[in-house]
């Protein structure tokens, strides 16, 4: 019994690979900068992208897709800055997989887009087993959650580019040492790129902004 799980663990694994490998062909095909997202619930996923947007907006053509478990909520939220989002319900799912990307990616397909963010499933561990077929993935840690969750979460930071250190306009209010988190994510992940960002005051949101058009700028000219 245990030996058939695994094994069809690692065919569902495999298919999601093959399929993400697809997707990320046909998104740079396409001249396409697309961005997972990855973090805990409640990191400021969508807080930080709204922001983003404000400042992408007339620059880039960017779309969303939203992972969640239940709700369009996050998808209303994006919509609300003039923004196309498809929400993906997961029902239960911890993690979106690239079939789930695929369907939502097939309704905006039609048009064509510079960046493509993917806010996944709130959640350290899940999602950093799927590929999706992004071209960056990065990692969010808020202020609250603690300096220590790279050690704690070790896959999420080491399959990340970057991390963005989130919240930091409460810095005085925390025991969060930036530099200890910094470190633990440099242990998994030496040439990790870190950001520093408030989507309440702004601060590091524009540096973090431009380095994604920078990014779009080196793989398409
Ligand atoms: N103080 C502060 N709160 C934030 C910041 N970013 C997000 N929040 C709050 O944190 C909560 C969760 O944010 P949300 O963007 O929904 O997180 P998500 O679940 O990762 O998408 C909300 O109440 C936000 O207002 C920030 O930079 N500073
Ligand atoms: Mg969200």
């Amino acid at each position: 019994m245990g030996k058939i799980t695994v094994d069809v663990k690692r065919e569902v694994l495999r298919a999601n690979d093959m399929l993400a490998e697809a997707l990320r062909r046909e998104w740079a095909s396409r001249s396409m900068l697309v961005v997972n997202l990855l973090s805990s619930p409640g990191s400021g996923k969508t807080a930080l992208l709204e922001r983003t947007l404000e400042i992408l907006k007339g620059r880039m053509r960017v779309a969303v897709l939203e992972g969640d478990i239940e709700t369009d909520r996050d998808a209303e939220r994006i919509r609300a800055k003039g923004v196309e989002a498809v929400q993906i319900t997961t029902g239960g799912t911890c993690h979106l997989e690239a079939n789930m990307v695929a369907k939502a990616w097939e309704r905006i397909s039609d048009r064509d887009w510079d960046i493509l963010f993917i806010e996944n499933v709130g959640n350290l561990i899940c999602p950093a087993g799927f590929d999706l077929g992004e071209h960056l993935r990065v990692v969010l840690l808020s202020v609250p959650e603690g300096d220590d969750k790279p050690a704690k979460y070790p896959k999420a930071f080491r399959t990340a580019r970057w991390m963005v250190l989130t919240k930091m306009d409460l810095l005085p209010f925390f025991d969060f040492s930036p530099e200890r988190a910094v470190s633990e994510a440099k242990r998994l992940r030496p040439d990790i790129r870190v950001f520093r960002t408030s989507a309440k005051t702004g601060e590091g949101v524009e540096e973090w902004a431009n380095a994604l058009v920078e990014e779009y700028r080196k793989m398409y000219g």
